[in-house]
């Protein structure tokens, strides 16, 4: 079994140090509740801040046999790193900016600097500790530059990376100095992860228009290898939750929790102490609730109980300094003799008191201004085993997506939240039992064991289609017997493709003419008597005829539309009409007004709507637009319509590189055709070959090609090897 190789900024356990002595304790928070149960039932190790240096940790040797006798491996940070890196960069930057709190965000040089350093430190304890056959999850906002830090020391790893946090949209992101480096960072991932799509779009979206790759059905193609992105909602242990009312501990705290509310009905709220989770906005709400509905005076308790978290950042002290002032105003104002609205527990409570609070609930009111998903939300669902109580949940938790039969509402309108109060405790039975085992067949359904295989499957099953590609990569050893076979052969044909195989695309098709060494190569090989070259483009005629014009080759322009034999003139092979250009170019023209950036280009037989330089989501928006527009238009007019790399063209039927391809195929018995192209009007020539010719694709994708190499420097490196030996 491979093994797996957890990796989180916090280990599930913490060192704490009481008087001296170090004692092991389980963490709280979404992740280690969460995934324990998932690792320990695996062949797993974790790896991990423990929350104390590496010194403490090796002078109490027990501690550490401890640690990992629980598999868990600690990495040690100084002070000041854990200072600038964690209640720095991760809580002051990465947390408000991707909670869409773009003021509380700071941008420090210092914070980074310290972030690089920690994610250099993780990078070196798991290239230590990993073995070939490893399995490495990375997990969250702390740790976003280890992928391509781990990617640099073990290339062939499979590395996931899960983001428990939202990813915001990119007018949010791009505010970020280090946006290109996060990128990066993620993309040394086979698969990054996602609660939901929303955020899975955005991070397509930001890796686009930020770092320009192409990006489509979750899939990102980077310069060398294929990433994928996809939306994983992470469940929760449901067994765990829906039993943990009938556990005698967690009944007999159940009886003390009810004699302290008496016979109110209880309304719940359970968070971690942020500003992310809207409880000052939730406690105001529940005032105007109160005001509205006298009759529930001394018949309701909000209980509010706040995980103590990140103490030291002002943020939090002023939020904590908030809270105790509201909830004491809250109590002034509305309570009695005798009653205490609301009940406020300012602590961690173990998992028996939780579950008895959450079973005891009548209402559970979450209600987040943003949230990665919010487990709080699926427990409390879980645990209502008989079915009765009412879960509010606020549209910008992740978990809304999946709980649509609870009350949702707007976390800034206090009055919705008020309402939905009133609405959840009047709520006849029948209807909390319904709503409730709709959500409970689900969260049982896709539970933490569900979420973790279905990202293991789907990481296992990326890593296999990259080995595909790799499998079509041309080797350095099948380059050589390519190079040996062309020099052994007496009669070489080779089909070239130009823009995105000779040459990088540019901004400008003008701006793609062909440097000095290109020009010297392409000389070289026309000069051998033995080998016929042609330039199979869909430029147009003149563009060709004035770059290559000189040199002892065949051209074939506009798709086949042109051709010129070497040594020969330009000849066109079809009776070929350009009337219907009156009728597309206007509609070429609106789309050119409204896609900045974008433009015309006229060729005798065909008309190419460009959008290279237009803003990439609007260009591809449109594109598809265009597309629908122009098989009405040109139903009836004997026309195609092809989309190319960042083009639309539109030209006549029965054009393609495969048709001209063939005419020089057919003439000879070669006994070596090499055909390079890159985009799917090369599929064409490569359709039409024999099945003996070599066939090369520039970079990845579905094709009819038997090779891939990855960029045009790689087919003309190929090229300048075949050169030599003639
Ligand atoms: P968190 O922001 O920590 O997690 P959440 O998903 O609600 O938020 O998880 C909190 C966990 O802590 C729950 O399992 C809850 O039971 C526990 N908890 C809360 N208060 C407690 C208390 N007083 N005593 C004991 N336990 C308490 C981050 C993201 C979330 C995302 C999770 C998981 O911010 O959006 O859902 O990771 O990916």
């Amino acid at each position: 079994m491979q093994r797996l190789l957890i990796v989180s900024n916090r280990l599930p356990i913490t060192i704490q140090e009481k008087k001296g002595d170090l004692h092991i304790e389980h963490s709280v928070g979404g992740l280690a509740t969460g995934l324990s149960s998932w690792y320990k039932s695996s062949n797993s190790i974790w790896i991990g801040w423990a929350g104390i240096g590496r010194k403490k940790i090796k002078k109490e040797k027990d501690i550490m046999a401890k640690l990992l006798s629980e598999n868990c491996y600690p990495v040690s940070l100084s002070q000041q790193d854990v200072e600038a890196y964690y209640h720095g960069f991760c809580n002051r930057t990465i947390w408000p900016l991707f909670h869409y709190f773009p003021l509380y965000a700071e941008y420090s040089e210092d914070f980074w600097q310290a972030y690089e350093r920690v994610n250099t430190a993780f990078a070196n304890v798991v290239a230590g500790i990993a073995k070939p056959n490893d399995i490495i999850w990375i997990h969250d906002y702390h740790l976003m530059l280890l992928p391509k830090l781990l990617r640099e020391r073990l290339p062939k790893a499979t590395i996931g990376f899960f983001l428990h946090i939202p990813f915001p949209s990119f007018e949010i992101f791009r505010l970020l100095p280090w946006r290109i480096q996060i990128l990066e960072g993620l993309l040394g991932a086979d698969l990054v992860g996602f609660h939901n799509y929303d955020y899975t779009g955005h991070f397509l979206d930001s890796v686009h228009r930020i770092l320009g790759y192409e990006v489509g059905m979750g899939q990102i193609t980077a310069t060398d290898r294929v990433v994928r992105a996809d939306a994983f909602p992470m469940g929760i242990n449901y067994e765990q939750y829906s039993s943990a009312a009938q556990d005698p501990q967690a009944q007999a705290e159940r009886k003390r929790f009810r004699k302290k509310l008496g016979d109110c009905r209880v309304i719940l709220s359970v968070d971690r102490l942020d500003y992310t989770k809207g409880i000052p906005q939730r406690l105001e709400a529940f005032s105007m609730f109160l005001d509205r509905n006298p009759k529930f005076k001394r018949k309701v308790i909000l209980v509010l109980l706040v995980v103590p978290s990140r103490t030291r950042v002002e943020q939090y002290i002023q939020l904590k300094k908030q809270l105790d002032g509201l909830v004491g105003e809250i109590n002034g104002k509305h309570g009695t003799i005798g009653w205490m609205p609301v009940w406020y527990l300012y602590r961690f409570l173990p998992f028996h008191s939780l579950a008895a609070l959450y079973s005891l609930a009548d209402v559970a009111l979450v209600t987040p201004l943003r949230d990665g998903m919010n487990l709080v939300a699926k427990e409390y669902t879980a645990t209502k085993a008989d079915g009765k109580g009412v879960l509010i949940l606020s549209e910008t938790a992740g978990a809304a997506q999946e709980l649509g039969e609870a009350i949702i509402i707007n976390p800034n309108n206090q009055e919705e939240i008020a309402q939905a109060l009133a609405k959840a405790l009047e709520m006849p039975e029948q209807e909390q039992i319904e709503r409730n085992r709709i959500m409970q067949k689900r969260l049982r359904r896709y539970d933490v064991m569900r979420w973790a295989n279905e990202f293991m499957d789907k990481l296992l099953s990326t890593k296999k289609l990259q080995r595909e590609m790799e499998e079509k990569a041309l080797t350095y050893e099948m380059q050589r017997k390519l190079a040996s076979d062309f020099q052994e052969s007496d009669k070489a044909l080779l089909l070239l493709d130009y823009d995105g195989t000779l040459v990088p695309f540019a901004p400008r098709p003008v701006d793609a003419m062909p440097g000095a060494n290109l020009l010297r190569l392409l000389e070289k090989l026309t000069r051998n008597s033995r080998t016929e070259v042609v330039l199979i483009s869909g430029r147009d005629k003149d563009t060709l005829e004035g770059w290559f014009g000189g040199l002892d080759m065949g051209l074939v322009a506009e798709h086949g539309v042109w051709i010129k034999e070497k040594g020969g003139g330009w000849e066109t092979i079809e009776t070929l009409t350009s009337e219907w250009k009156e009728e597309v170019y206007p509609i070429l023209e609106s789309w050119v007004d409204r896609t900045p950036g974008s433009f015309i280009e006229e060729k005798e037989y065909s008309l190419v709507w460009h959008y290279r330089k237009a803003d990439p989501r609007l260009g591809e928006l449109r594109a598809r637009e265009l597309m629908n527009n122009l098989s009405n238009t040109i139903a009836n007019l004997n026309l195609q319509v092809l989309e190319g790399s960042k083009v639309v063209e539109v030209k006549n039927t029965d054009i393609n590189k495969g048709r001209a391809a063939s005419r020089w195929i057919s003439r000879e018995k070669w006994d070596f055709i090499l055909a390079l192209g890159d985009d799917w009007t090369d599929e064409d020539t490569f359709r039409v070959l024999p099945s003996t010719a070599w066939s090369i694709k520039m970079g990845f994708g579905a094709s009819a090609a038997r090779f891939s190499l990855s960029s045009p420097s790689k087919a003309t490196s190929l090229l300048r090897k075949m050169a030599r030996r003639r």
